[in-house]
């Protein structure tokens, strides 16, 4: 899948054009950053779009006109872009791993490249230490501050890519493995079948009596950059969306041990490996052998937990939580699934920073067979978003009731906001307004800065208001990004559970929040939790998988999500 790599190409061009600045160039700088959001939220790999349909298809993507049409058109036929090169030779800046620090968006590093020359993460080190940024207009001893935390941020979460980014493309290796018809059967194992929020390599797991054949077919598909090592059983590759990628071929006999031991984690399968051997088994990647070293035939890796005397339990368990014991006293919980989901309670429409229109989000929801979804813009006070007031959403809440008349029943739509807590703790829209509406978030947008006792209090004072349904992404982080705010999530947990705040498990994949070991946190509370996707456009609505799959981390059930109820019951719940 290419979708990734031309729009980050695309966004590069973008801020490289920005550095000439004229009116021309401005122009063609959002054309650029239009098609990049288009490419990276694409569901469809664009190979696949262009095989179809050719150009004219690239054309109909929303954001492309013909020039960049052509531009994706000359990348997928030659692999690379004459006017990206060209740029790129003009201004030899590091955009990738400048822009993975807090704080520094392509702007402000086309701003340091103009004024101090900085064009790699080395550069930008020397810039900080000499204390050259803070005198920068637009700079200032604050954000030089918030660019050396970036830095130390980006050293400790280093070389991880998000689950969101690497799942897809995991998905469609395993997928060109099984049509090559070399294959038995293929699947993903390590973090990536665990649902770990960042992974940081993939692995793949083939069953093939071609071994050989296997490898040279895999070093040979296009998402591969270039092979790392290149072995009959084993083989790494690099990727090129970033990321190293091992395929290991294993015999039908050990396959179930194979997968067992490579979805790990570690510490879980040592675990494991000391429950064999007390039951006088071996137990390794090859399979699990008898006192005299005689493989068991077992296939399966539901049969290796069995001979163990273990409950099964599912990969987003095997993190050495507390789930083993569990297994062997046959406790573990039937978790929350995918298909369990029946609305979403968090998405966004073109009327504020969302990229289409309501009627959009309500047939791409369809198509999802979700029964419900909760249309929550932002609130006046994010400005950045264009959030909207009061009037506003009065004007937008009745052609949502006419939708909801003309839809039928189909699916039904909620009229809420993803509303503003303010510095202070106060709401962003009256009271009377909130009334009106079926499903209130509360969500913290602004002053990150505060300390850890002001951010507390100002999300419980705003609990305590009583008009919140969903606390939304309750510690603000962004993986690769932002840390979360200062809080006691206690004590926020404490304000929901006497409101009855349900807290979100946000599937936006650099968001997760609540994470899954705050999910274990927050679960010992009497609280509910809302998985919403925070869906910018209709293909975000299938980010639900990774809320579910941090839920499952969290060992969260059906009946502790809102979102898995009929209609009926929630709007029970959420009118008090
Ligand atoms: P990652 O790649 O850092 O996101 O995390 P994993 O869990 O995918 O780790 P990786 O790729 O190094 O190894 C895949 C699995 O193989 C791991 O989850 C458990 C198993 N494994 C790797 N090294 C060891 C080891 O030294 N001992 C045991 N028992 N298992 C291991
Ligand atoms: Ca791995
Ligand atoms: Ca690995």
């Amino acid at each position: 899948m290419k979708n990734k790599i031309i729009a980050d190409m695309f966004d590069e061009m973008a801020s490289m054009l920005s550095i000439d600045e004229t009116a021309s160039s401005r122009f063609e700088v959002n054309a650029y950053k239009k098609a990049a959001l288009t490419l990276a939220t694409l569901q469809e790999p664009i190979e696949e779009v262009y095989a179809n349909g050719g150009i004219e298809a690239l054309m109909g993507l929303p954001g492309v006109g013909k020039g960049l049409a052509g531009k994706i058109e000359e990348f997928l036929k030659t692999g690379r872009i004459e006017k990206y090169d060209l740029l790129k030779k003009k201004y030899p800046i590091d955009f990738k791993s400048l822009t993975l620090i807090e704080g520094l968006g392509p702007k402000k590093i086309v701003a340091l490249y103009r004024a101090l020359g900085v064009k790699d993460l080395e550069s930008l080190k020397k810039a900080i230490e000499s204390h050259k940024i803070r005198s920068l207009p637009g700079f200032g001893e604050k954000s030089e501050d918030v660019l050396r935390k970036g830095m130390e941020l980006l050293s400790t979460s280093k070389g991880r890519m998000l689950l969101g980014d690497a799942l897809p493309v995991a998905e469609s290796i395993v997928k060109k493995l099984l049509e090559s018809g070399m294959v038995e059967k293929a699947m993903i194992a390590g973090s990536t079948r665990r649902m770990r929020e960042t992974v940081g390599d993939l692995d793949i797991l083939a069953i093939s009596k071609r071994g050989k054949e296997v490898m040279d077919f895999f070093s040979s598909i296009d998402d591969v950059e270039s092979i790392i090592v290149k072995g009959d059983t084993k083989t790494t590759v690099w990727l090129n969306i970033g990321l190293s990628c091992d395929l290991r071929v294993i015999k039908p006999e050990s396959f179930g041990a194979a997968l067992q031991y490579f979805t790990g984690n570690k510490e879980h399968n040592i675990k494991v490996r000391k429950i064999a051997i007390k039951k006088g088994y071996k137990l390794n990647e090859y399979g699990i052998f008898d006192k005299r070293g005689k493989i068991l035939p077992f296939t399966g890796e539901e049969s290796i937990y069995k001979k163990l005397d273990m409950q099964y339990m599912p990969p987003e368990m095997r993190e050495d939580r507390g789930e083993v014991e569990l297994s062997l006293e046959h406790k573990i919980p039937k978790l929350i699934e995918l298909s369990d989901i029946r609305g979403d309670l968090h998405t966004h429409t073109k009327e504020t920073d969302g990229a289409n229109t309501i009627e959009e989000m309500a047939d791409a929801a369809m198509a999802l067979k979700r029964e419900y979804f909760a249309t929550t813009n932002h609130t006046k006070s994010l400005r950045i978003a264009r959030g909207m007031n009061e009037n506003q959403f009065r004007e937008f809440f009745k052609h949502v009731d006419k939708l909801n008349d003309a839809l039928q029943g189909r699916i039904k739509i909620l009229k809420g906001a993803e509303m503003d807590i303010l510095k202070d703790g106060s709401l962003d829209l009256d009271e009377s307004l909130l009334k009106e509406m079926d499903c209130v978030l509360g969500a913290v947008h602004s002053a990150f800065n505060m300390n850890e006792e002001e951010m507390t209090n100002r999300i419980i004072k705003a609990l305590d208001s009583g008009r919140i349904h969903i606390l939304a992404h309750p510690t603000g982080r962004v993986i690769n990004g932002r840390e979360a705010y200062p809080l006691n999530l206690e004590k926020v947990l404490e304000a929901a559970e006497r409101n009855n705040v349900i807290m979100e498990i946000n599937a936006f994949p650099n968001r997760l929040d609540l994470s899954d070991t705050n999910i274990m946190l927050a679960s010992k509370y009497k609280v509910l939790f809302s998985i919403g996707t925070d869906a910018h456009r209709t293909s975000h609505m299938q980010f639900m998988r990774y809320g579910v799959g941090t839920a499952r981390r969290g060992w969260l059930q059906k009946k502790r999500i809102v979102n898995a109820l009929p209609l009926t019951d929630l709007q029970k719940l959420f009118s008090r």
